[in-house]
């Protein structure tokens, strides 16, 4: 590995030697690596990331996309200091981005060999690589541990997130993921994973895959209010876990959104309770036992979101923020699970029964999410009135 980061930090055109690197090891979808280049005189960090290119089939216009969110953020605020940005390098053919090979003679970079990518690059052994600013003395939240006040910061920092964002062209953006919370096409995608059962799997999950059968309906809710036009389209976020905000160490005040790869059209509903389901609850992402609903950890959120949207949403859009944090919950249940019955293709896992672990606790948080319907709707009224 280190002689390919070596690579990359030379075709991004860094400074210096790399000293250090260091697999980071969150996040479920792309590969990304800390490293440290030294001069003879200052040491420099980055974050060299791998593109998960069965994901992203388009990452190009996904790092345009990024590109033009992050130019319309430091136009909100021009003198935004280093260390609470994005700023992505750029190769010597002028990309934000590297596409490059391993063969048995060294590495090779696309744009210098033009070579032909083929019509699948992801089945193919090109890879496809970004290089940022490291942000120092930075932490971010798998779970916030019962911590409310971190609940509270997140709101406010995915609410300024979308509230930045409101007066964005949402046309300008590519769907980098198309039918990404598209519930309903979701939901057929399962189904159509529980029919294949390629692995034999789905015996092992029948009461999961019951459960999802009972709540199809439900899932398609916000779809149908899209369609019969209750709902503004807004450009948003779409995985506002807390491990997509990098926050201060020692003050955690939020210094800057990450993983702007899957920003693009959606629901504000989303963005508000992609959060709660992760963590506005009382256990991890994978476990089922003791995953409940946060009613504390979700008014904190809900207060800190409310602070920076409530006079850009509508009446219908705040009515929908409960069900949008049910809704995702599902969704996710659904996708984890239809990975799982696939052969676990998609989110990387830790354990061969992950993505089960994952699906079980998700439905079980969406339970009770279901049975504290009511409470999140007063809570949301309350924090909206006073
Ligand atoms: P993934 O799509 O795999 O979730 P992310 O872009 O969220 O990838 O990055 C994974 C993790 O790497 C983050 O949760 C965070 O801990 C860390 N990270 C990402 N970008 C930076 C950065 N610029 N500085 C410091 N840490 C970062
Ligand atoms: C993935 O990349 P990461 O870990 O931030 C996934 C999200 C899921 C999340 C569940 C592109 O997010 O949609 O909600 O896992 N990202 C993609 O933890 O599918
Ligand atoms: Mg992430």
């Amino acid at each position: 590995m280190e002689a390919k980061l070596a690579y990359i930090c030379k075709q991004f055109r860094l400074p210096g030697e790399l000293i250090l690197q260091r697999w980071i090891p969150t996040g479920h979808i792309n590969t990304a690596y800390y490293v440290a280049l030294y001069d003879g005189k200052e040491v420099r960090q980055y974050l060299a990331q791998k593109i998960n290119w069965y994901v992203f089939r388009d990452p190009v216009s996904m790092m345009r996309n990024i590109d033009l969110i992050t130019q319309h953020i430091m136009s909100k605020e021009p003198t935004l200091e280093r260390r609470r940005r994005l700023h992505f390098h750029h190769t010597a053919a002028g990309n934000n981005y590297l596409i490059l090979k391993e063969t048995a003679e060294g590495f090779v970079d696309q744009s210098e060999s033009g070579e032909s990518l083929g019509e699948e690059p992801w089945n193919t052994d090109w890879e496809f690589w970004r290089l940022y600013n490291f942000i120092e003395n930075s932490v971010s939240f798998e779970t916030a541990e019962g911590n409310a006040e971190i609940l509270r910061i997140s709101g406010k920092a995915f609410g300024k997130f979308n509230r930045q964002l409101q007066d964005f062209d949402a046309g300008r953006l590519v769907e980098s993921i198309p039918h990404f919370h598209d519930t309903v096409y979701r939901m057929n995608s399962f189904f159509d994973a529980v029919a294949a059962d390629p692995l034999g799997r789905a015996a092992e999950a029948e009461e999961e895959i019951a459960q999802i059968r009972e709540n199809r309906e439900f899932a398609g809710t916000l779809c149908r209010q899209i369609e019969r036009g209750e709902l503004p389209i807004r450009v948003t976020h779409n995985d506002t876990k807390t491990n997509n905000i990098l926050f201060d160490r020692d003050t955690h005040d939020p210094l800057v959104i990450i993983d702007l790869d899957t920003c693009m059209p959606g629901l504000a509903c989303y963005d508000f309770g992609d959060t709660i389901r992760f963590a506005a609850c009382t256990a991890e992402e994978d476990q089922v036992e003791g995953m409940q609903l946060d009613l504390r950890l979700f008014r904190a959120y809900t207060e800190g979101y409310l602070a920076e949207m409530k006079t850009v949403l509508s009446e219908a859009e705040l009515e929908s923020l409960a069900t949008g944090a049910a809704v995702i919950t599902l969704e996710l249940a659904s996708r984890f699970l239809a990975d799982y019955l696939l052969g676990d293709k998609y989110f990387r896992i830790d354990d061969p029964k992950q993505n089960l672990r994952r699906a079980q606790a998700q439905l079980t948080l969406f339970r009770d999410m279901m049975a504290h319907m009511e409470d999140m709707r007063r809570i949301i009224r309350e924090v909206a009135e006073a």
